[in-house]
This record gives C-alpha cells, structure tokens and sequence, in this order.
C-alpha cells in the first residue's frame, strides 16, 4: 500500500454529562479522526483512526493541537515515502520521531484498518480473539455530592455494567468509596482511579482504602515513578494498577520487574498504537499479570476497536469499554450497546464500524488535508 493523502478531521461531541477526573471536567468530546487514503494494487483503499489526545495536555504531554501539528508536519511526510507501507511497519518508519504515542496510534489505525478492509479481515481475527463479546465496566467521574454520585452508579448497576470504577483525588476519595459500598454492599466489582492526584507522603492515607474491598488501585502516583509505586504496592493490600506510566512495552516490563504493576490497564493511545498494545497483553500474560482494556473517552470508532482488541484472552478484568451511550446522545458510528454488563464487538472488516458522514458533518469543527 503507498498511502497518497491523510484528511485529519477535528471533531466536538457533546458529553451526555459532565465527566470529572482528578485533572479536569470535561462538558465535550475533542479529539480528532485520520482519514487515510492509500493506492493498492487492488485499487484505491480508505481507513479510519482516532487520536484520545485530549485539548489540554493535562493526562499526559500529549495535546489535539500538538497532534494534528505532529502528523503534518512529521509523521506524514515520513510515511508518504514508503512505497510498500503496512500497519507492522508505521511504528518502525516513525521510530526516530520522539514521543507523541498518540499521534502515531491514529496513524497506524487508520494504516491497520486500510490494509485489514483490503484483506476483508476483521480486527479481532487480525489480532486473535477469543471471543465475540467483552465485559463491559463503566468510569464514573467525580461527582459534587454523595447523592448524586449514589444516583449514578445505581443507574449504571440498572444497566447491568459490570464493574464500577471510581476517580478520586485528594479530598474526594475514602467518603465516597465508603458512600458507595454502604450503599451497593460488598459483591459489585469496584475499583479506584486517581490519574496521578497522590505522592507517596500520602501512603498512610491511601492505605486506607485497603478496608473496601477493591478490585485495584489505578494510577494513584506520578507517570515517571514507577519506583515509588513498587513502594507503595508494599504498604497496601488493594492489587496496583498502571495507567499512565506504561508508555511502552518496555515500561511495562519495568514496572513488572519492579513490582508496581499486579495489573496494567492497557491503552493503545498511550503506548503508541494497537500493535504495541498487544505486546503489552502478551508480556502481561507470561508474567502472570492482569490486564483490562482502558478508555479515553473514544468515539464509536475507537471503542470498536478496544473492545476487539480486548477480545484476546489475556484481558481477564472488565474494560473502560462501556456502551456509546454513557458517553454520546449520538455517537458518530453505529451505537456500541453494553448489554447484561457485555459489549458486542462489531464484526465486519476492519474495525467493523463505519463513519457516518451525517453525523461527522454536524460534529465537525474543521479539517486539516495532507497530501504527497
Ligand atoms: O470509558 O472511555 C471511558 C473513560 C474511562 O476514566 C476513563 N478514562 O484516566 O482512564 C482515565 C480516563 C481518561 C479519560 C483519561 C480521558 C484521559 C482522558
């Protein structure tokens, strides 16, 4: 496949609510999608990626902007020169342009769809998957009160998900996590993550979490201290689960050997693509550590995709993959529908969901076209 041009269009979804993490409330969905177009001996193909660079590089250093200004500038010109281009080799072609995972994650989607649409191969049988629908967990945001966090989930419990995982910070974290165990008793699954709010002075603290019963703990230090989470792991019984500081394969081997990782929440975005991913799963699996599909908020696009990629057999824990609806009134793809705490993965070539263009248009905030 040569690829010939890439249209990056900017996207605005408006959230069903308002979503609160420990760095930020978010009232829209802002990311941006690749188009790719490429010439193969079969003829012209297309295919989709999605970038979870968020506005503001306040999850990591990675920014909307920053991508969009990245792959034009960097990561195209760089791909435009390879004649025989495959999704295998974009992180090769692109390995001496430092950082910007997510921007590189986009690019290799959009190259992976391409060439698995022109094979008539699905992501999952791609990837191989194990089966042909994934549990599904459900993020739940910092709410302003107990009552209308207690409301929340009970709603989420209604709908049959199949996990709770709670943020917290500092001042927001032991009441509610009490609150909700009061409330829905002891057997629903339930976790914690803090998105980096703590230092490890905050270890006696933390400790106290131990009391609830959770799943894991997710991210509760700083992305560069891996150390200090094997630390911390030490002191607390709840399982310690990575999120941000597993930017590669490699980090994942480090926190592994270190102890600070019982369990890693994968996100292709963050590591720089799907194939690093599945060498995250696979190193995961022969260290005997558990793995869950992360979300970032994804459109239809992206959420096909994770739920298909979390069809490997190594992802043992309920995923951030929840339903389009938790999310979007309308989602820019055929809806994913989280039903009996199980998301269906599309089937279908690629990624098994196809863009609607109506809908694109309405939320559309601009392209940006790259060409040869
Ligand atoms: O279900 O897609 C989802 C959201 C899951 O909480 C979620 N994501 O830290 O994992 C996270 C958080 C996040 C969202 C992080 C957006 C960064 C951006």
């Amino acid at each position: 496949m040569q690829l010939t041009s890439l249209r990056l269009h900017r996207v605005s979804m408006p959230l069903v609510t308002p979503f609160e993490t420990s760095f930020m409330r978010e009232t829209e969905k802002d990311c941006y999608l690749v188009e790719a177009s490429f010439d193969t001996d079969a003829g012209p193909v297309t295919g989709w990626g999605e970038s979870v660079a968020m506005a503001a590089p306040l999850y990591s250093e990675e920014f909307l902007d920053g991508g969009i200004a990245v792959t034009q500038k960097w990561l195209a010109p760089a791909l435009f020169q390879v004649e025989d281009l495959t999704a295998e080799t974009v992180g090769w072609h692109l390995r001496h342009i430092i950082g910007h995972p997510m921007a590189k994650s986009a690019v290799e989607m959009a190259v992976l769809e391409a060439q698995l649409k022109s094979r008539g191969q699905s992501f999952k049988d791609y990837v191989g998957g194990v089966v042909d629908s994934v549990p599904s967990g459900v993020s739940v945001g910092i709410h302003p009160t107990i009552g209308e966090l207690i409301e929340t989930v009970g709603g989420y419990l209604d709908e049959g998900y199949a996990r709770i995982k709670l943020k917290i910070k500092p001042g927001a974290d032991l009441e509610p996590v009490a609150a909700l165990r009061r409330e829905f008793g002891d057997d629903f699954l339930f976790q914690v993550d803090a998105n980096a709010a703590y230092t490890l002075v905050d270890a006696a603290h933390l400790k106290k979490l131990d009391d609830f019963g959770l799943l894991l703990i997710e991210q509760p230090l700083g992305e560069a201290d891996i150390r200090q989470h094997s630390e911390l792991a030490k002191l607390m019984s709840t399982p310690m689960c990575l999120d941000e500081s597993i930017v590669s394969a490699a980090a994942a081997a480090d926190a592994i050997a270190l102890g600070a990782a019982a369990v890693i929440n994968i996100k292709p975005g963050r590591v720089g693509g799907y194939l690093e991913a599945k060498r995250i799963h696979d190193l995961a699996a022969a260290h005997g550590v558990a793995v869950w599909h992360g979300g970032m908020l994804e459109t239809g696009l992206g959420r096909a995709a994770n739920a298909a990629l979390a069809t490997l057999p190594g992802f043992t824990l309920p995923g951030d993959i929840s339903g389009s609806k938790r999310f979007f009134h309308e989602d820019i793809t055929q809806e994913i529908v989280q039903r009996d705490g199980e998301v269906q993965v599309p089937q279908g070539p690629g990624f098994g969901v196809t863009i609607d263009p109506e809908r694109l248009k309405k939320f559309s905030r601009g392209t940006v076209d790259i060409t040869r």
